[in-house]
């Protein structure tokens, strides 16, 4: 039998995939050919998938914790056991603290509507209680909200429409290890293509040329690129005129960025960024791919912001296979407040950062976190300042309930361990961040030992809450039908996607200046923010592995063999004036905390920068990881993480 899925993983590709099952067990697992992105193909990782699935050390039991926090000591209890307990700790901390005290900690193991982050599974029930609500800045948000500002929507180009560029600009991004189904559109363009990275990537070396800017200068390369443009009058003046909002004011600004200053800014040459804006000039349709990776900085929301700009001046926001891809969420209209349901709030409650976890379990503000629910995330590995989170994690009055697949760094902290269903066992919706597709995930096989899907975790725990509101047991098929509305469920579960059509973008009058942005705080016009961590040292990028997602497979034994040990690539001017060769034990500090790392010396990284990778186990890994030397620091727009904003000294080990 062959049943049709979804890869459910933060992946802006969102593949569409089909599980072969024999005698109830998966034991095939391929991309689906007839998807138009997919095109038959999964990635290194997910072509084990199946391999996490009927892992050994998966688990398949509810347990509570019989050691000291952090020791990973469980003993299995039953699910009777595990929710009476969950359900008296619960109405406790509400007695006593309040219904805020609790924090419903969602990650992005699962980017599922139905079971995942993109749903908040729970929130239901979580609203009726008054506890705290969730946001999650771990990854996209400080980009989102500054192309928001620009074009009225976050939506930008059908990826798709990149076979139709000229000119390809592939800016802070590296698809072919971090979804690398865009390549193929990108190929069949033919266009010329350029990469923007302070690292020199994979996707950097099959680029016709690369510059290395110093990390988190990328708006004044920008702002830089425009002057060029409009020096040799290259702007669209009949786009400008119709379509956007503010130009003369940009146009003053834009030209406070002369090539020399932006040379003196991003450490680039001046006739290399001459050169690149008298090629966006004379070309259309160019386009932009910029995703996740540049926006890790205190001015991130702002670089986003310009590079919406950049199309708007060129006029190829007009052009089929021009403008900017950032993320296709934006165009989907779903209806996820129909899932969550926050008219069930008792009363408004207060929202809190995903990436502040150690400062709000240390040091609170107004009620106290008494209650942490984990729930397919893994915060110990992932999150910025990791030495807090751990301290926030070992406070002895948290009561902490994880829900997982496998034994993560942050389940040896759990006080309750609750085991989830993996894709292949639950129902799913997903939307690509990366494509315009709606993408059916149907259950295909049962799942083992005593697993739950996180629906159904959440619909025992109010039962035995003694909740009665119906809206709390809809099944996930009704959920699904809730989420759809509009959309033709029937004809996506037996296709298996469904494209959607993309709304206008931008929607509206593209903001050079932006009335929204100056209400908020910021400067009403594009600008540049410039990195925040300062002092001497190199700045550490840690980027996507080509092995891992985020720390998902990051216990897989294949997996782990072929991404090698920690290492941390140094310019050889840098790695000389520290003393450091090829393959020395290093280890790689700041003031926040420090890991060991082996170094790779070579010239992919420019002078000043470290490249690392994200995705280890800290107890795999000496007890810590990059995140340890990371700031709980906001970006500029919507509380962004800064991961790539971070300063550090190597040394010998
Ligand atoms: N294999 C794999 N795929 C993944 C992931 C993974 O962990 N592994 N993670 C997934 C997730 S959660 C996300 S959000 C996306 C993220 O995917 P990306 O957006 O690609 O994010 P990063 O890998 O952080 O960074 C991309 C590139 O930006 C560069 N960069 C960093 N700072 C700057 C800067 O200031 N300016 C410029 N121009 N470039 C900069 C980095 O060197 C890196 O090569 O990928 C998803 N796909
Ligand atoms: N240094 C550094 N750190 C980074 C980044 C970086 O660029 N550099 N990138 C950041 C980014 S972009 C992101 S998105 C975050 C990700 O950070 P997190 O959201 O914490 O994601 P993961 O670390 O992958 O942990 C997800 C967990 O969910 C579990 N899981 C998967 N599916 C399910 C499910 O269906 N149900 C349940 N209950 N559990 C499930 C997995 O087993 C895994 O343990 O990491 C961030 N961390
Ligand atoms: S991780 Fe990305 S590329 Fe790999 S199968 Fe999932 S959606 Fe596709
Ligand atoms: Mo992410």
């Amino acid at each position: 039998m062959k049943v049709l899925g979804a890869c459910p993983l933060d992946c802006p590709d969102a593949c569409s995939w089909v599980v072969t099952v024999e005698d109830g067990v998966a034991t095939g697992l391929r991309g689906n050919k007839e998807h138009p992105v997919t095109r038959g193909a999964l990635c290194v990782k997910v072509n084990r998938f199946l391999e996490q699935v009927g892992s050994p050390d998966r688990l398949r039991y509810p347990m509570r914790r019989v050691g000291p926090k952090g020791s990973g000591r469980f003993e299995r209890i039953s699910w009777d056991d595990a929710l009476d307990e969950i359900a008296t700790r619960l109405t406790g901390i509400i007695d006593e603290f309040g219904g805020e005290a609790i924090w419903p900690f969602h990650g992005t193991g699962s980017l599922g509507y139905i079971q995942g982050m993109e749903g908040f599974p729970g929130r239901r029930m979580f609203n009726l209680l008054g506890a705290s609500h969730h946001r999650p800045t771990i990854c996209s948000v400080a980009g989102t909200t500054g192309l928001n500002y620009t074009l009225g929507t976050a939506g930008g180009m059908d990826p798709e429409d990149f076979a139709k560029s000229k000119l390809i600009i592939l800016w802070g991004t590296n698809p072919l290890s971090s979804g690398h189904h865009l390549w193929k559109f990108i190929q069949d363009s033919g266009a010329y293509l350029v990469s923007i990275d302070p690292v020199r990537t994979k996707t950097s070396e099959r680029c016709d040329e690369h510059l290395a800017p110093l990390p988190g200068t990328d708006a004044a390369l920008a702002l830089g690129l425009l002057n060029v443009v409009v020096s040799l009058g290259a702007h669209d003046t009949e786009f400008i005129a119709e379509h956007t909002v503010g130009w003369p004011e940009f146009r003053d600004r834009i030209k406070e960025f002369t090539p020399e200053r932006v040379a003196a800014i991003t450490g680039l040459p001046e006739e290399r960024i001459v050169a690149l804006g008298e090629r966006i000039a004379r070309t259309r349709p160019t386009a932009i791919r910029a995703s996740q990776g540049m926006q890790r900085h205190a001015g991130g929301g702002m670089a986003l912001r310009v590079l919406g700009c950049l199309p708007g001046v060129t006029g190829d926001w007009a052009i089929p296979g021009g403008g900017l891809h950032y993320s296709t969420s934006g165009h989907f209209r779903l209806d996820d407040a129909a899932l969550r349901r926050d008219d069930l709030l008792p009363h408004p409650v207060r929202t809190l950062s995903m990436t502040r976890l150690g400062e709000a379990l240390l040091e609170a503000e107004g009620p106290p976190v008494k209650a942490l629910f984990v729930i397919a995330a893994n915060p110990v590995g992932s999150n910025p300042d990791q030495r807090r989170v751990i301290d926030g994690l070992s406070r002895e009055d948290l009561f902490t309930v994880v829900l997982d697949h496998f034994g993560t760094d942050t389940v040896d902290y759990a006080d309750i361990v609750l085991p989830a269903t993996m894709q292949p066992e639950h129902l799913d919706v997903l939307a690509g961040y990366g494509h315009l597709y709606l993408v059916w995930n149907e259950p295909a096989v049962e799942a083992p030992g005593e697993c739950l899907s996180t629906t159904e975790t959440f619909r025992r725990l109010s039962r035995r809450l003694g909740l009665t509101e119906p809206a709390l047991y809809d099944s996930d098929e009704e959920l699904a039908r809730q989420l759809l509305k509009g959309y033709d469920l029937d004809r996506l579960r037996a296709d298996g996607f469904l494209k959607i059509q993309a709304g206008p973008v931008p929607a509206g009058k593209l903001q050079f200046v932006s009335a929204r942005a100056e209400a908020a705080g910021h400067d009403p016009l594009p600008s540049y923010i410039p990195p925040a961590d300062s002092g001497d040292g190199l700045v550490l990028i840690s980027a996507a592995s080509h092995y891992f997602l985020n720390t998902i497979f990051g216990s897989n034994p294949e997996l782990r063999r072929r991404a090698g040990e920690s290492s941390i690539t140094l310019h050889p001017d840098d790695a000389a004036a520290r003393g450091i060769a090829d393959g020395d034990a290093v280890v790689v500090s700041n003031a926040r905390g420090s890991f060991d790392a082996v170094a790779e010396v070579s010239d992919r990284v420019r002078p000043g920068v470290a490249g690392t990778t994200k995705g280890r186990w800290a107890k795999f890994n000496g007890g810590a990881t990059v995140n340890a030397t990371v700031a709980e620091r906001d970006s500029d727009f919507g509380g962004g993480a800064v991961f790539h904003d971070n300063r550090v000294e190597v040394a010998l080990r």
